[in-house]
């Protein structure tokens, strides 16, 4: 009797001291640079990450910039490379831009994901194009997505009128092919007009004087893209400064708590949620599994819910409203 509880009381004290014992080191240090750090897109990522990194034990060193500008984030990489991480996730800001600078973590020994946006064609590990080495793209469908914002805009203006393509800049994979998806949709409405595309920069106000100055220009304007959620959110508010409120329709990409705040409103008919949590986890497990010499997929799409007023109560579609 005493020496059993001797023995539990050992068993204990072992316990005790394995639990106060320090922390072990981090197997893997995975940073995950973003394409601003200031985006609840960007911030839900990162959550995501940090749940995977934490499971795996490793570290996730989060480094980005305050633009989504690849003159800002060249130089981000570049120090995040001279740290020598395991593996490198990145969203880069450009199709083009980055390849080269991306190049210089490879020859550095680290191996690359992109998440969200893609380099080049986006066609990795195919053997073609110089941006063919990143190991794996992981991301939302954006051509899906554009098509389902082109339907659900097309559906919202009964079918007809014009519409136009609030977007940040040419040159951006995910804005790119969000605005191809909503152009390859309109095809099937003969009565709806796509009027030109507006850049804004990734800045809402801007966004939101095109609004205007689209609508002097077209008094009969019925709806609005916004591509991304600057964009949208821009759209959104151009729309209601113009007091037109419900009557020019407005689809969001993207669905931080303003987005869904507006949805309730009656100001934006339909948001499209990435779930960019799923991108940040999947980025870190396939980075963990690189570092520990696994393959991985050379593509990794994640999920697309559809928001409405309707719906955006139901916590089964409102666990995807981004963390602000
Ligand atoms: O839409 C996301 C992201 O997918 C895109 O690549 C850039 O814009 C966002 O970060 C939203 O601001």
């Amino acid at each position: 009797m005493h020496r059993l509880a001797a023995g539990a009381l050992g068993l204990a004290a072992a316990a005790v001291v394995s639990l106060a014992a320090p922390s072990p080191a981090a197997a893997c240090t995975i940073a995950l640079i973003p394409g601003l750090t200031t985006d609840a897109f960007y911030i839900t990522m990162r959550k995501g990450a940090e749940m995977a990194a934490k499971a795996v034990g490793c570290e996730l060193l989060f480094q980005g910039g305050p633009e989504f500008n690849p003159t800002v984030q060249v130089p981000v990489l570049q120090a995040v490379i001279a740290r020598q991480p395991d593996a490198i996730l990145i969203a880069p800001t450009d199709k083009q831009q980055l390849i080269a600078p991306l190049q210089q973590a490879v020859e550095a020994g680290i191996p690359v994901i992109t998440v969200d946006t893609f380099i080049d064609d986006g066609k990795y590990q195919d053997g073609s194009g110089l941006g063919d080495f990143p190991l794996s793209y992981i991301a939302t469908d954006n051509i899906l997505g554009g098509f389902l914002g082109g339907v659900a805009l097309a559906r919202s203006i009964g079918e007809r009128g014009k519409v136009y393509v609030s977007n940040v800049k040419p040159g951006i994979s995910t804005t790119d092919q969000r605005e191809e998806g909503f152009k390859l949709a309109m095809r099937a409405y003969p009565n709806i007009t796509v009027l030109d595309t507006q850049f804004n920069d990734n800045d809402a106000n801007k966004a939101a004087a095109q609004v205007q100055a689209v609508f002097a220009r077209n008094e009969d304007l019925a709806g609005v893209f916004g591509a991304n959620l600057f964009s949208a959110l821009g759209a959104a508010d151009g729309v209601k400064a113009l007091g037109k409120s419900g009557v020019i329709k407005v689809v969001a990409f993207d669905t931080p708590t303003r987005i869904v705040d507006d949805l309730k409103s009656g100001l934006i008919d339909f948001a499209i949620a990435q779930h960019p949590a799923e991108i940040g986890y999947f980025g870190v497990m396939s980075a963990f599994a690189v570092i520990n010499g696994q393959s991985i997929p050379p593509a990794i799409g994640t999920g697309i819910t559809v928001m409405d007023k309707d719906n955006v109560d139901d916590p089964e579609i409102a666990k995807f409203i981004y963390s602000d």
